[in-house]
């Protein structure tokens, strides 16, 4: 096994991996920006290195300062995380020429899933169903494209091919509207990514987001590990998730989940990884897939008891996988609320110094945070400083568990969204199951 894994990323996450490389007996090196320093998994790790200032263009995302320390500490491999450096081909790419480890896929592949319109072609030809479309990236002849939307049906969707994660997308209800919302979007990929390419897509409109998480080794094996609901969502953050998704045959799951592992094999994948689907109607719709560890791969722990993190590491140190498909039995229900510090009705964020801290416990609960009280939280970085996750036998007993976590959680000093928590769990809609992408904004009154 390696002897020193070298931790790119901060937060919750670093603690994550911190974790599962003191359970194997594997040493860490974190890197931190300025405004990290203090940090408890910094504190925590066996090496640190200062890579930069409180700017994560200028620490988190420097490459040749994050390669230098993995050389000065004599890391083997770098787990990015997610977010940062966790989705750059680049990245992976130069930390594999200099001779590490990347804990995640070939470049290549990040390189193909990165690019929407090859990601999609892909699944489509590894015999994952995607939602109805243009035939790959839309030409720029106009009757091509006036045709390409009659024939989908109207409401259509312009997607960047650069894009994803909701970035470089526009509706069209009419032919009227269309050559100009295409240009228009064309423009603002190429501004935004470089890229001028767009596909069409059939607009879902009320559909639930329902994704699959894969792991796959290097030898072309590859299992699901079923699927996860990530529906409740503002402005594409996700605020709480679910596993398993409420109210899906188990055997509409067994077979996409199948042809989710199917896909990994036929591309080579390595790795975990997360096919994103629609779900309306009682079909899957293929949209993306993120070739990361996610936020809310928690969940998927709670009800396979697999610890993907280290799952990650033996992939990536070379091993075979250990776990076949009959081995990933489902146990229960999981629910994790995303603890952001930010006031819980604007949204606005809430850095500064944590003053009290009480930390829900008991059966079936679980927290993944680098808080503590008097930690102060940096305004430089995404707002989010921990998960509350809860198990229980059903999906009412871990609703139950959340309530009453959330009752003891107490955050002071900042503002925290778990007053939206407590009101989410008892929101009857949510209660019953299986809301929409919609339901949260609709809920809040905000137009999206
Ligand atoms: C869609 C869609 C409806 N129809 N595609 C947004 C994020 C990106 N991953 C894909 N997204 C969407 N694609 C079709 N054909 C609606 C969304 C969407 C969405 C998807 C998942 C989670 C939250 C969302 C919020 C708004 C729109």
């Amino acid at each position: 096994m390696f002897d020193k894994i070298l931790i790119a990323n901060r937060g919750e996450i670093a603690l994550r991996i911190l974790r599962a490389c003191r359970e194997m007996g594997i040493k860490t090196v974190t890197v931190h920006s300025q405004a990290d320093a203090e940090a408890k998994y910094v504190k925590l790790s066996d090496e640190s290195v200062c890579i930069g200032p409180a700017a994560s263009n200028l620490s988190y995302l420097n490459i040749p300062a994050i390669i230098s320390a993995a050389e000065v500490t004599d890391a083997q491999a770098i787990h990015p995380g997610y977010g940062f450096l966790s989705e750059n081909a680049d990245f992976a790419e130069r930390v594999e020429k200099s001779g590490f480890v990347f804990i995640g896929p070939k470049a290549e592949t990040i390189r193909l899933m990165g690019d929407k319109v090859s990601a999609k072609a892909a699944m489509k030809k590894a015999g994952v169903p995607c939602v109805p479309g243009s035939e790959g990236a839309l030409s720029n002849d106009s009757d091509e494209i006036i045709n390409s939307a009659k024939k989908i049906g109207y409401p259509v969707i312009i997607k960047a091919s650069g894009g994803g994660g909701g970035r470089g997308m526009r509706i069209v209800h009419t032919e009227a509207a269309l050559l100009n919302a295409v240009s228009m979007t064309k423009n603002e990929a190429q501004a935004a990514f470089g890229n001028p390419v767009v596909y069409l897509e059939k607009f879902l409109e009320k559909p639930r987001h329902v994704e699959f998480q894969v792991l796959a080794d290097e030898y072309k094996n590859a299992i699901h590990l079923w699927d996860r609901d990530c529906s409740l969502q503002r402005r594409h953050q996700k605020i709480i998730e679910e596993a398993p998704a409420p109210d899906i045959t188990q055997r509409m799951k067994d077979k996409i989940g199948g042809r989710c592992a199917d896909a990994c094999k036929k591309i080579g994948y390595r790795g975990a990884g997360t096919f994103e689907f629609l779900y309306e109607d009682g079909e899957f719709f293929f949209i993306e897939m993120n070739t990361r560890l996610q936020v809310e791969h928690t969940v998927t722990e709670m009800i396979t008891g697999i610890d993907l993190v280290q799952e990650q590491i033996k992939i990536a140190y070379g091993q075979k996988l250990s776990l076949r498909q009959k081995d990933v039995q489902l146990s229960g229900h999981s629910i994790e609320c995303r603890i952001n510090a930010e006031d819980p009705y604007t949204f606005v964020p809430s850095p500064g110094v944590i003053s009290r801290f009480h930390l829900p416990g008991g059966p079936g609960v679980r927290i993944d945070t680098h808080a503590y009280g008097g930690y102060k939280v940096p305004s430089n970085y995404d707002s989010m400083i921990g998960k509350l996750i809860t198990h229980g036998k059903t999906r009412d007993q871990a609703i139950s568990r959340m309530k009453i976590a959330l009752s003891e959680m107490v955050i002071e000093g900042i503002k925290t969204n778990i007053p939206l928590h407590r009101d989410l769990m008892n929101d009857m809609a949510y209660q019953a199951g299986g809301v929409s992408i919609h339901y949260l904004e609709k809920k809040l009154g905000i137009k999206s």
